[in-house]
């Protein structure tokens, strides 16, 4: 029997070493899961710190991913990446820097109220650097119809996404 694909977003972000090496090489590796069977990157923004502020600025970005994944499987594959990146969770300090954080957003209508998996995620709407290519990434592509990304998009059109301490970022030429 087929596997049924589904749709996910998932919140990308680094503000420490080489972010964007960081951020392309987790990319490609996502690409290369054979459960994961697209991967659509948003704009990439270089973005001021929340949270703690007296930290280095982030990249943030948005990937639409297609898979066969649950949601746990598709958590535990973002958290090997940001292992594979080097991250080290009993040095961080909380909203401090990181190496590449990888949050799972929304995973169509699914919700979980688990520390270890909560989703939606719990500051998907408090955060400009998640809003803003959120909405521009679904205004953009045809890919995401799913209904719960058609509500996602009438909600967005709705919500002030507060531009400061937004900016496109344009990667080097390989
Ligand atoms: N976890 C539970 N639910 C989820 C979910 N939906 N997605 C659990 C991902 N993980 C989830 O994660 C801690 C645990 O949360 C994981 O083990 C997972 O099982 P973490 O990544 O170590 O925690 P964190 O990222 O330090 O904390 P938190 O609260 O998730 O931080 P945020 O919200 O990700 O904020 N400013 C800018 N400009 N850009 C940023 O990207 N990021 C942060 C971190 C602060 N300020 C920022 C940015
Ligand atoms: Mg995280």
């Amino acid at each position: 029997m087929a596997a049924v694909i589904r749709q996910a977003f998932v919140g990308v972000g680094a503000n420490l070493g080489d972010r964007w090496a960081a951020i392309r090489t987790a990319l490609e590796s996502l690409r290369k899961t054979a459960a994961i069977a697209a991967l659509e990157p948003s704009a990439i923004y270089e973005t001021a710190p929340v949270g703690v502020t007296d930290q280095p600025v982030f990249l943030n970005l948005v990937i639409g991913v297609e898979t066969t994944l649950t949601p746990e499987e598709l958590l535990e594959a973002l958290l090997a990446r940001e292992r594979a990146a080097g991250r080290n969770r009993e040095k961080e300090t909380r909203w401090g820097p990181r190496t590449l954080d990888l949050d799972l957003l929304l995973f169509e209508n699914e919700t979980r109220q688990e520390p270890r998996l909560t989703l939606p995620h719990p500051r998907l709407w408090d955060r400009a650097f998640v809003l803003a290519p959120l909405k521009e990434l679904l205004e953009r592509s045809a890919r995401f119809q799913h209904p719960a990304w058609q509500e996602l998009r009438t909600r967005l059109a709705k919500t002030a996404i507060p531009p400061d301490g937004l900016q496109l970022w344009t990667p080097p030429k390989e």
